[in-house]
This record gives structure tokens, C-alpha cells and sequence, in this order.
């Protein structure tokens, strides 16, 4: 039976000693029901309550093998929208703070991918000669968007296999939202960078001329992630000046010219598995999130491993970030009575859609 809601006020004033009390409780209430999925990038204090860690797809597929009708996703907005559309339709995903979003998914909406879709069509024959890639950090409209116009999902750590499988089939791809993700894949597959042009989604026909749009082999979204792009070269060059037997790993949304002088570029899944396989007595420099750096480190400091992030400043996924032990109390204090909060349900038309192009990945993939 349900129960009325527990407003969050008196939550938002607990200790931190009296969250982790009342997270204990609620949990062993709940027992098999609720499932915790946390991604890499969430903080310490949540993260220790994991059932089921690692990158958004990951987690979303793990999701949808376990039984518990509850899942609990900590992580970002576009995440637990995922876990919603893979799971089983009797699952529900919850979000523990509605404002956990993701500013790089932000930086594209539905209505900006229309307008260029719309603008493109002038230029070219754009449903015959352009193939839609988002990135899984977007919204699920956008991933429908994707699915109705023959393109495809993809993530940081498939993205070559998803733009050749593009490639195949058209032309040209329009890769959303982030520029580097999208540069860099090119980039890997031999694209000239003079054939990759940004689409600036506030300025008419991207800010392009209807020539460079005919040459362009890849049309890149001008968006980005705010906490990669605060890793730079000179990060690189110091600590290879101090180390020059250091490695260097970075993700694929750093910028171009931080990936280029990495020793290795890949996902978050990759990254820690590259750490994790290194032999003993390595030093690394990490371009990514800082909560999967710390923890990395720790994890293979008995190896004689030195794991160091790239910024001086410290940089968190800040969305991420609110997910925190007031919120995780909150939610499953409510949910063992009986109430669920901040479901995530992305609407039935755009579920369909979006899973089309979500399959497509994993069929390819
Ligand atoms: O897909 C994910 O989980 C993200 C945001 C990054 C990555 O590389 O895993
Ligand atoms: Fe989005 Fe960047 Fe946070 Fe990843 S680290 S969830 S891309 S804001």
C-alpha cells in the first residue's frame, strides 16, 4: 500500500553519520527488491552502497538481468533514462535528485537537432546521404530522434565500431553532442580533419557555408563535457617532463589535443582496465573524473602503482556530485514505505524509438 511521501526538508538537514543509519535500514527492507547501480564518476559515500558498478551501458544492461522491480540508478539523468528503456516493463527506474543531469547531453534538445535535420535538407539529401550518431549522453528524444532516421547510439567505448557501421550505410554522419568524442573517432579512422566540420547549432546552417557541408565527411556538434575539457596539454607536458617514464590515459571527450599526446584514449571501462592489467610500479596521469581517479588510485596502490589526475583543480562531475547520502536516505526510506519517488519513465512513443537505436548499437557492438 502506499504511503504518503516523505518530504525531503527533513533529510536535507541530516547529518551525514545519520544518512549511512538510515540507508542501512532501509535497504535490508527492502532486501532483493531494490537494486543499487552506480557509475564510476559517483562519489565515495554513495558509491560503497553499489550493488552493480560501471559505465552507463553497463550498469543499464546488468539492470535489466536482475529481478528487483526497484532500480535505483546513481548517476546522471540520461543514465537511469537508459535503464528505463532496457529494463523489464514491470522495473522502475528511480533517480535519487531529479537534478542530476548532464550539461554536455544539454547542450543538444530535440528542437535544435530538428532545425539543423531541417537546414541539412537544404543543402543535401539529408535522410539519403547523413546517418544521426548520439552519443548515449543524451537525452532519449534524441536517441528516438536516432532511431526514426536510421542512426544509432553509440558510447565512448564502441563509437569506432558504430561510426564504420554508419559509414557503411551513408555518407555522411551527424554526430551529437559531443565534438571531441566525434573528432577523435574520426580522427582514429583516418578522416582528414579538414573533412570534420562543427556544427554550431546558434548560428543559421551551423555556421557553415553549403560547400563545406557537401565536403564534410562527419558534422560534429559543437558541444562538450565542462569537467574533460579542463584537462589541457600543458597538464601533459609537465608531468612527462617530470616522468618520462609516466603513461598517460585519457578520455575521448578531452579535447583533441589532450587525446592526441595520451599514450592511450578510451572509456571509463577502459581506462580502469588498462590501470588494473599495467604492470606493478606504474605511474599514470588520468584525464577523467576525479571520484574514478581517487578510487583507482587506492585500488592499485598495493601494486606499487602511482595513479595521478591530470588538472591541478579539482574536477568532479558537480550533477553527479548531488547525488549524495541525504538523497540516497531520502529515496529508499521512501521506497520501503511503499512510495516510489523520482521515477524516471521516458513516454511510450519515444521508448520505442529510442530502443530501436539503442539495439542497433548492441546488435552491432
Ligand atoms: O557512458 C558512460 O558511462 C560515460 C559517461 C563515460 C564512459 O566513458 O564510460
Ligand atoms: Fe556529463 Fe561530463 Fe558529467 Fe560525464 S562528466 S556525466 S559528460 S557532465
Amino acid at each position: 500500500m502506499q504511503t504518503a511521501t516523505i518530504s525531503f526538508d527533513k533529510f536535507n538537514q541530516l547529518q551525514d553519520d545519520a544518512c549511512h543509519q538510515r540507508i542501512r535500514t532501509a535497504r535490508a527492507r527492502l532486501g532483493n527488491e531494490v537494486v543499487l547501480l552506480c557509475h564510476h564518476y559517483q562519489r565515495a559515500d554513495v558509491y560503497q552502497y553499489a550493488d552493480l558498478t560501471g559505465d552507463s551501458l553497463k550498469l543499464s544492461r546488468l539492470a535489466a538481468n536482475t529481478d528487483s522491480r526497484l532500480i535505483v540508478f546513481c548517476g546522471v539523468h540520461f543514465m537511469a533514462e537508459v535503464a528505463d528503456i532496457m529494463s523489464k516493463p514491470d522495473q522502475i527506474a528511480v533517480l535519487p535528485d531529479l537534478a542530476a543531469g548532464c550539461s554536455m547531453a544539454d547542450m543538444a534538445n530535440l528542437a535544435k537537432v530538428e532545425r539543423c535535420w531541417r537546414e541539412l535538407g537544404e543543402v543535401i539529401e539529408v535522410d539519403q546521404v547523413v546517418t544521426p550518431v548520439t552519443y548515449i549522453n543524451s537525452a532519449a528524444d534524441l536517441k528516438a530522434f536516432c532511431g526514426e532516421h536510421g542512426g544509432i547510439v553509440c558510447t565512448s567505448s564502441n563509437a569506432g565500431t558504430i561510426a564504420t557501421w554508419a559509414f557503411a550505410r551513408r555518407e555522411k554522419i551527424l554526430f551529437f553532442p559531443d565534438q571531441h568524442l566525434g573528432r577523435w573517432t574520426g580522427f582514429k579512422m583516418g578522416i582528414p580533419l579538414d573533412e570534420m566540420v562543427v556544427w554550431d547549432p546558434d548560428l543559421e546552417l551551423g555556421g557553415l557555408s553549403p560547400q563545406q557541408i557537401r565536403a564534410a565527411r562527419l558534422l560534429l556538434w559543437k558541444g562538450h563535457c565542462s569537467v574533460h575539457q579542463m584537462f589541457q596539454p600543458a597538464h601533459i607536458l609537465r608531468f612527462r617532463n617530470q616522468h618520462p617514464d609516466g603513461l598517460v590515459i585519457s578520455h575521448p571527450e578531452c579535447s583533441f589535443e589532450v587525446c592526441r599526446q595520451s599514450d592511450f584514449v578510451g572509456s571509463t571501462e577502459h581506462i580502469v582496465r588498462t590501470i588494473k592489467d599495467a604492470a606493478a610500479n606504474t605511474r599514470w596521469l588520468v584525464g577523467t573524473e576525479l571520484n574514478l581517479v581517487n578510487r583507482l588510485a587506492e585500488e592499485v596502490r598495493h601494486e606499487g602503482k602511482i595513479v595521478q589526475f591530470m588538472a591541478p583543480t579539482v574536477c568532479m562531475c558537480s550533477t553527479m556530485q548531488r547525488i549524495d547520502p541525504q538523497h540516497l536516505a531520502w529515496t529508499l526510506e521512501n521506497l520501503a514505505d511503499g512510495t516510489v519517488v523520482n521515477q524516471i519513465r521516458v513516454p511510450e512513443h519515444e521508448r520505442e524509438l529510442a530502443r530501436l537505436a539503442l539495439d542497433r548499437m548492441l546488435d552491432v557492438s
